[in-house]
């Protein structure tokens, strides 16, 4: 048990409504987070019930080396989570169990997953990156080339603009926090930097666009203003410090730093150097964002910032009250997270979450609160500023913008309702509104 309970800790320390407290606590030795027992966590034995006799797996020799190592098989609960599209085989996307993580960076085997027409199973010897269209010198890059140009990394986050968009829906969801905000995740991609092939075969001044192409059987296209090509899009080769996984765009993709996944073409093989965008389906039909008015925004690139509470969150149950850690994630297209406050009372007051260091340009960040939880019921939310000034958008004040119909780029502050009994689920604060008068969205595909 805890060296320090509720009552020990000072007044002061209290910094927002319901049990909100000061972020600077979780420096401080002595402030034990005793019962913290959000359910998946272990239970702690007391010291006297614990024997002193060898577990069986200090009697005997452990096992041998790997080639290749896996998670323990006691977590074998922490995987991605499919959702296949019945109608067309290879169109769908499995999600990022954020919900059982930590930090800010994804393994490789929990990334998610986004394919119109699955897994193309390449090999690197016959595949080749062409530059063509607008350009002085038209070339092929063998991937061997490619390996040989200097190369540069960066840690950053990629995100379907189709993440989070059960938000949309009438009724909040009963999902993991995974299953409804994964299709986000963030890694180290190193690669070459496209502005350097760009120079090598130079390009035209009249190009203002790049359409790029994978080698899927989809031929999955897209166009890219030129200015990003030029500032810090990556052809990426590897990820998290190994080679792209093929369900990442082995051997080839691209990475577009803070813009849209869709964007971030896999199993690249064409980039066209042209003075207009192709007006590809993901440009025009999906993608895009059907306003109220019936007008439709269109190359909306960047992805705006969002954050939510990782645990406690829905599908989870709270221990005994107490202290506990609230943990969570935030990011925008961007660049870095200035600022993240959380609310234990349904956004009527706010405090500011500590933000794990480094804070990186349009990377996962993760922030910590610590909470005292009456045993009463209670609403959790977290908002995020970025450094343009940019804050995340409460639900409300999205649909009125957005209408209900856009489908993509919905990233309102999200909500978890904590109940007397611990049980913590997905809820809408503002659900006695007018919401019911509004028709359900069909769930649809990005
Ligand atoms: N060639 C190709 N590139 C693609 C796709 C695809 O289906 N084919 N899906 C896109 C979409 S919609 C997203 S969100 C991201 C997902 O990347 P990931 O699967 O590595 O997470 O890849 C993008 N690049
Ligand atoms: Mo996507």
């Amino acid at each position: 048990m805890s060296d320090k309970d509720a009552s020990e800790i000072n007044d002061s320390a209290y910094v927002a409504g319901n049990g909100l407290l000061d972020r600077r606590l979780l420096l401080k030795s002595g402030l034990s987070f005793a019962v913290a027992g959000i359910s998946s966590t272990a239970s702690s034995a007391s010291a006297d019930s614990a024997s002193d006799a060898r577990p069986e797996w200090m009697q005997k020799p452990g096992d041998a080396f790997s080639n290749y190592g896996k998670p323990s098989s006691y977590e074998e609960e922490v995987v991605r989570y499919p959702a296949a599209n019945s109608q067309v085989d290879g169109n769908g996307s499995s999600w990022t169990p954020l919900h059982a993580m930590e930090g800010m960076i994804t393994p490789n085997g929990l990334h998610f997953e986004r394919h119109h027409n699955g897994v193309p199973q390449i090999d690197p010897a016959e595949h080749q990156l062409l530059l063509h269209g607008m350009l002085d010198q038209p070339s092929f890059f063998t991937i061997d080339d490619l390996l040989r140009y200097p190369m540069r990394s960066q840690i950053c986050f990629l995100e379907c603009g189709g993440n989070s968009n059960a938000g949309f829906n009438k009724r909040p969801i009963g999902a993991s926090v995974g299953y409804f905000h994964g299709l986000a995740s963030c890694a180290e991609w190193t690669g070459v930097p496209l502005s350097v092939v760009l120079d090598e075969v130079g390009v035209d001044k009249k190009a203002s666009w790049l359409i790029a192409e994978g080698a899927d059987a989809f031929a999955m296209n897209i166009s890219i203003p030129m200015e990003k090509a030029r500032d810090d899009a990556i052809l990426a080769l590897y990820q998290n410090g190994e080679r792209l996984r093929p369900e990442n765009g082995y051997p080839l993709r691209l990475i577009l730093p803070g813009w849209e996944g869709v964007m971030n073409v896999k199993w690249l093989r064409r980039l066209t150097a042209t003075d207009g965008p192709v007006m590809a389906r993901n440009e025009t039909a999906r993608y895009t964002e059907l306003l109220p008015s019936g007008k439709a925004n269109m190359f909306s690139t960047v992805i705006e910032a969002k954050s939510l509470i990782t645990s406690p969150s829905s599908g989870m149950h709270m221990g005994e009250p107490g202290l506990y850690q609230i943990s969570g994630l935030a990011w925008s297209g961007r660049g870095k997270v200035s600022r993240v406050e959380v609310s234990a009372d349904g956004g009527k007051s706010w405090a500011d979450a500590a933000l794990d260091e480094p804070v990186l340009s349009k990377s996962f960040t993760r922030f910590r609160l610590p909470w005292q939880w009456k045993g009463t019921e209670s609403v959790l939310k977290s908002r995020v500023t970025d450094e343009s000034g940019y804050r995340q958008p409460e639900r409300q004040e999205l649909i009125r913008k957005k209408g209900r119909h856009g489908f993509f780029h919905y990233n309102a502050i999200v909500s978890w309702l904590v109940a007397s009994d611990g049980e913590v689920t997905h809820t809408y604060d503002e659900q006695k509104n007018t919401e019911s008068k509004l028709p359900d969205l069909d769930a649809d595909w990005d």
